[in-house]
């Protein structure tokens, strides 16, 4: 039995970790059984979450997961794709996971701290609740700054999650899915994203945007019923 390591379902999402449920999607795609197990992510052999566990076989990070997923189990995400599509894609899960990320991120630490406490450190007795948050508030802000996306106005980061989702939004057009009638490992990297912007309760200023087009709505609705059987 496949085990992933990933965090609690929250704020209304099954994971508030867009790269937790991309990788749950990824399994839930491959129809291989597993379960989920909400352990420490700080056990976790680089510190985050996801991490899949087969046997004594440990397998930290999202992308490592899928290529494990495909070479040692034969699952074949992306098979029917035409080169350029799988270049496509690519490029778009760079921009989701390397870029859109940070600006939804930033967002959720910066404007809703308190919920952030709440609900990411629910499980942290309350006396000591307030200092961990502090400790990874820091920790959250200090990447941010290096990566470089807080060192712009909100206004600008704003723009730039709207050019994101506007070309998301744009190439994903009518289509069922990303690239076309079924899902492929980018709807993963996409779901998980969209997932844990229009469907989490948080009010950061980027899900509007995103809940205003409606294809995209529509999408996470299809992903989620066609995957995890509408859970
Ligand atoms: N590249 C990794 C990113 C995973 C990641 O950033 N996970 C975050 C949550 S979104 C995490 O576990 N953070 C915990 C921490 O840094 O303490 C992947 O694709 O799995």
């Amino acid at each position: 039995m496949l085990h992933l390591h990933t965090f609690k379902p929250c704020l209304g999402v099954l994971s508030p970790s867009p790269f937790a449920v991309k990788a749950d999607a990824l399994l839930a795609m491959s129809g291989l059984p597993y379960e989920r197990k909400y352990e420490k992510v700080q056990k976790a052999p680089r510190g985050k979450f996801p991490v899949l566990v087969d046997g004594n076989r440990v397998i930290p990070d999202s992308a490592h997961i899928q290529s494990y997923l495909e070479t040692e189990k034969g699952i074949e995400f992306d098979a029917w794709l035409m080169p350029e599509q799988i270049a496509e894609a690519e490029a778009f899960r760079r921009m989701i996971e390397n870029h859109f990320y940070f600006i939804n991120g930033h967002f959720r630490w910066t404007e809703h701290p308190d919920a952030i406490r709440e609900s990411y450190f629910g499980d942290v007795p309350a006396v000591m609740r307030n200092l961990v948050f502090k400790i990874v508030l820091r920790t959250v802000n200090k990447t941010n700054h290096l990566q470089g996306i807080s060192r712009h106005t909100r206004d600008e980061i704003i723009n730039f999650a709207r050019q994101d989702i506007n070309a998301i939004a744009t190439y994903l057009g009518d289509k069922q899915f990303f690239l076309g009638d079924r899902p492929t490992s980018i709807d993963a990297s996409l779901y998980g994203a969209m997932e844990n912007l229009i469907n989490c309760e948080l009010e950061i200023p980027t899900k509007p945007i995103a809940a205003g087009y409606q294809n995209l709505v529509d999408y996470c609705d299809r992903f989620r019923d066609t995957v995890f059987g509408g859970k």
